[in-house]
């Protein structure tokens, strides 16, 4: 079966990873690790969908085709949605997940188990030649929790318990975060809308 290239516009090698498990064996899934003239964008929104528009369109404008981008993150009630769009440098250093967790336990140290609320939301934006095109919202509620506990996924995944398990997307593992996940919400609504556009 011949396969549909999808150039998703991220470094961050898990969402690679995540999107390529969920979109299947008819697309090649590549990301701007593979493409060394890409440029690296400043992500200066402040929300999930303008740090999206301007990935997508950045990265469109350099190749020809859909591009489609992920800008995600941790919304925790009792912080007031934070972190937020600064998700991944929440704990002062972009990128560095173990100081993310720490801050944000830290962070939790006084909130109670029934004020622990909180959600991964996924906004993924869709252009091509420069311009969006459409976007696509996921988010799955759940709540933090009081230690880390896992090995896999990545970010906060220790720390987040998806509403109806007990357990950390860490250790609940890909085959059930790929299921229920933000990401998965919104990419299975992108992928359909590219199968309707696309071609
Ligand atoms: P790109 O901008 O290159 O896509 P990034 O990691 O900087 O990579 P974001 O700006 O969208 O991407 O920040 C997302 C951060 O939110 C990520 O680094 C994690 O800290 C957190 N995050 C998003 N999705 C997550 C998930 O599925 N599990 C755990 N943490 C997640």
């Amino acid at each position: 079966m011949p396969q549909t290239t999808l150039i998703i516009a991220t470094r961050n090698a898990h969402k690679t990873k995540e999107i390529r498990q969920m979109a299947g064996d008819s697309y090649l899934v590549r990301d701007a690790n593979d493409f060394h003239d890409f440029p690296q964008v400043e992500e200066t929104g402040t929300t999930f969908l303008q740090n999206a528009t301007l990935k997508a369109e950045a990265i469109s404008s350099c190749v020809d085709g859909f591009v489609l981008s992920d800008d995600s993150g941790l919304e925790v009630d009792a912080l007031d949605g934070a972190p937020g769009v600064w998700s991944s440098s929440f704990g002062g250093e972009e990128g560095n997940h173990t100081r993310n967790n720490h801050r944000l336990l830290d962070d939790m140290r006084q909130v109670p188990q029934d004020r622990r609320s909180a959600r991964f939301v996924c906004v993924m934006v869709v252009a091509c030649k420069g311009k969006a095109r459409a976007h696509f919202r996921g988010s799955v509620e759940g709540r933090i929790l009081l230690a880390p506990s896992g090995e896999e996924g990545f970010g906060y995944d220790p720390l987040f318990a998806p509403i109806g398990y007990e357990v950390s997307f860490a250790e609940l593992g890909a085959e059930i975060k790929n299921q229920l996940s933000h990401r998965a919400r919104a990419l299975s609504a992108a992928l359909e809308w590219l199968n309707n556009h696309a071609g």
